[in-house]
């Protein structure tokens, strides 16, 4: 069906039984509202408002709570239909799950578990440091990053942070039958997967305590399969931000496993331990910049407070030293924006430690003063999500390079305010971000693939372009709208008249708007698994 001449956006994928569903509607005509029977429940007249971000006349409808059941959506012109079940989300939240495992390196995907996505092992050779390209050693494992073969530690690091406050925040939204090859043991597959990239993480690091930034070749490689790319990889230079964030991650993952495997949970805390020592030792940040040569991807930052305040929280968390609490303190007295999770901004993660694991053994500052600063910042997602026409937390001059990002991470704002206060309004507007992911957008795309009935097919991802299969690789998702920084070859076809929300090609060279990455598929897993959770506790 040709979606953009509808006058519906919905989510495709399906709603819930028992939460309100919502869909975007482009008319003013009469709308009836049917069930699988025919029977008209009801008449929508739709009160269209201009939203800025798509340049369409567009409301965005509350149809109240349904039961289970296939509905429809009519006008004189057209009838659009969307299900409703009472686990509408569990597919789709594994299959974000399992896309990750579509991301491992250094190992052969095999038939069993990848379906006809399989490939041999990549990435094996040992790699050389940049700086003293003499010394070799293997550095194998570890997901690819997104649509490249490159890995990176602050992305990785952060990418395991979601799946593990995801388990612990929602730890029945995720299943523990990925069918990946650890499935079957004691560890949840979540977490399973996450150790995946933490085993590798533990492999990057320096003698002195510091991680390398990333561990890529010079170039990214062409649209070949990551066997194929046996050109030299090389540990690129350390870096602050890269530390900061891999000392976090791994004293987060060691409070974990020491349920599961001391031995493993004690090598991240001195791992941990370590890269903190030499975040002390260095003070003085320093930004990434790609060495003369390098054109792989640089995640630059601006500033390492907010590193430095993720890994004093969880270090904290991790050992109950006070010095970990007074540096966390020090840095919050200097202001944080505590509803950032992506790979730049972290300190979210650091209030995730606080509010959800510390709590009131954080203290006064760092659990009560920390927590209001937290909920005011969570008005504002829920703000912008008042202001869309389509519902979605994102600002119209904000749809930059992955704009999946600050939309996930907005979703995690709000339905931690939900958690913390159990508002109605911040979860509904939550799940209106979700929606916007699985097809309740200005584009009408299901931006993750292998789902919805207009989902991406053509995503910047190497394996999906070089595997000779036409449909994607599933459970991927796609960084979306992009008119911040776009591509001249994507300003030729959209011109400057394209609104920011529909800047957006389904064509594999467009990375700046249709590559996938690990880090979004990660808060899209946290927001998917939270509302799969809540289908399950509510039937
Ligand atoms: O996610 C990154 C985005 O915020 C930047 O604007 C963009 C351009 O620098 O790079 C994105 O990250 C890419 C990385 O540099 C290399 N691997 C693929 C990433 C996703 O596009
Ligand atoms: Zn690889």
């Amino acid at each position: 069906m040709e979606t953009q001449s509808s006058c519906f956006r919905l989510n495709q994928v399906g709603y819930a039984a028992g939460l309100p569903v919502h869909v975007a509607i482009l008319t003013e005509a009469p709308v009836r509202l049917l069930d699988a029977s025919g029977t008209i429940l009801g008449t929508i007249r739709a009160d269209l408002t201009f939203d800025e971000a798509s340049g369409d006349r567009v409301a965005l409808m509350e149809l109240g709570i349904l039961p289970e059941g296939t509905y429809r959506l009519e006008t004189d012109e057209e009838s659009r239909s969307f299900t409703v079940k009472d686990h509408p989300w569990r597919e789709v939240t594994n299959a974000l799950i399992k896309g990750l495992y579509f991301q491992r390196c250094g190992c052969a995907l095999y038939k069993e578990h990848a379906g006809p996505y399989v490939h041999a092992a990549c990435h094996t050779a040992d790699s050389a440091d940049w700086e003293n390209p003499s010394v070799r050693r293997s550095v194998t494992g570890g997901w690819h990053d997104a649509g490249d073969y490159g890995k990176y530690v602050a992305p990785g690091a952060v990418t395991v942070t979601h799946l593990i406050y995801t388990w612990k925040l929602f730890p029945d939204g995720c299943s523990d039958e990925l069918n990946i090859p650890e499935s079957g043991n004691s560890l949840p597959d979540i977490l399973n997967e996450a150790r995946y990239e933490l085993e590798w993480l533990l492999k990057v690091q320096r003698e002195d305590g510091a991680f390398h930034h990333k561990l890529t070749k010079a170039h990214f490689a062409g649209f070949i399969m990551p066997e194929e790319d046996r050109e030299q990889e090389y540990l690129m230079p350390v870096s602050h931000c890269a530390t900061g964030s891999a000392c976090a991650c791994l004293a987060l993952a060691s409070r974990v496993w020491k349920a599961y495997d001391p031995a493993f949970a004690s090598l991240m805390l001195e791992a941990s331990q370590k890269a903190w020592v030499w975040m002390q030792g260095n003070p003085d940040f320093v930004p990434f910049k790609n060495p003369e040569g390098v054109r792989t991807g640089q995640y630059g930052d601006r500033t390492d407070r907010d590193e430095r305040f993720w890994a004093a929280c969880e270090l904290y968390a991790a050992t109950g030293e006070p010095r970990y609490r007074e540096t966390a303190e020090a840095l919050f007295a200097e202001g944080l924006n505590l509803t950032a999770f992506g790979w730049a901004d972290v300190a979210g993660l650091g209030a995730l430690c606080c509010l959800f694991d510390l709590k009131e053994q954080a203290g006064e500052i760092l659990f009560t003063k920390l927590k209001e600063g937290f909920l005011r910042r969570t008005e504002f997602a829920l703000a912008l999500s008042r202001q869309s026409g389509y519902g979605t937390a994102l600002r119209p001059e904000w749809y930059g390079w992955g704009s999946i990002l600050p939309i996930m991470s907005g979703a995690m704002a709000m339905i931690l305010n939900a958690l913390l206060t159990g508002r109605e309004d911040m979860r509904d507007a939550a799940l209106n971000q979700l929606h916007y992911a699985l097809g309740l957008n200005a584009l009408g795309t299901c931006f993750v693939t292998g789902f919805g009935e207009k989902s991406v097919m053509h995503p910047h991802h190497r394996p999906s372009g070089a595997d000779g299969i036409d449909a994607p690789v599933p459970g991927l998702i796609s960084g979306g709208p992009n008119k911040v920084f776009p591509y001249p070859a994507t300003r030729e076809k959209l011109g400057s008249d394209t609104p920011p929300a529909k800047y957006y090609l389904d064509e594999t060279p467009s990375a700046d708007t249709n590559e996938i990455a690990i880090y979004w598929n990660s808060p899209a897993i946290f927001v998917a698994a939270c509302f799969n959770a809540m289908t399950l506790h509510q039937n």
